[in-house]
């Protein structure tokens, strides 16, 4: 039986697709799909708060009381509170209104922003979701792409502290459509 290649490795560093919970993830650092007010929501923003705690929150608020709400692409950092990744990386992606009005390109600033704060905090190892494509509607494939092709793009860059990278696919269907964006690489 022929096995699903899960894992790349492009400068010495890994990028991994698995299917599961991102709150259980032992990376150090987690990515958050946020919304601009950082204040929670459904999805997997809820799931993370929740399991997080409070103290998560509570840095959210502090952040947008000094700079504002956070612009789509964007991404600020807080402490992981109870999750067993020491950070949280909260990130806002687009809201899909039909691919012209600049998804692309904001959602591939969602992951290299996200990207490039780890590795000015010294983060080895962070976990992605599917950004954009639950309440924000996204379409999975074409989201899957734009993950995939910024991740591998900033690991092909000179290297950073950041040498493993997983996304992690909450559905057995999203995974399979980022399994085929990760083969198509
Ligand atoms: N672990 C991993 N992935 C998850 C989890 C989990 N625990 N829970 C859900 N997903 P969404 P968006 C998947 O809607 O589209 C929030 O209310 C989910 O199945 O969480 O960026 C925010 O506050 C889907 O594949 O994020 C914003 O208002 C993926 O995560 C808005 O939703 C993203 O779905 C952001 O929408």
């Amino acid at each position: 039986m022929e096995e699903s290649t899960t894992e790349v490795t492009i400068n010495q560093a890994k990028l991994r697709i698995i299917q599961g919970d991102i709150t259980q993830q032992d990376t150090e650092a987690i990515v958050n799909a946020a919304n601009p007010s950082l204040m929670g929501g459904g999805g997997v923003d809820g799931a993370i708060h929740r399991a997080g705690g409070p103290a998560i929150l509570e840095e959210c608020k502090q952040i947008v009381s000094r700079q504002g709400r956070l612009p789509t692409g964007k991404a600020v950092i807080t402490g992981g509170g109870n999750l067993k990744a020491k950070y949280v990386i909260h990130t806002v992606g687009p809201i899909w209104h039909g691919g012209q009005k600049g998804e692309t390109e904001l959602l591939a600033s969602a992951y290299q922003e996200s990207l490039k704060l780890a590795a000015e905090n010294n983060i080895r190892s962070l976990s992605f979701p599917s950004i954009s494509t639950g309440a924000y509607g996204y379409p999975v494939a074409q989201a899957a792409k734009v993950a995939v092709g910024a991740v591998t793009a900033f690991l092909r860059q000179s290297p950073t502290s950041v040498r493993e990278v997983v996304l992690v696919l909450f559905d057995s269907q999203t995974f399979s459509v980022y399994l085929s964006a990760l083969k198509e690489q």
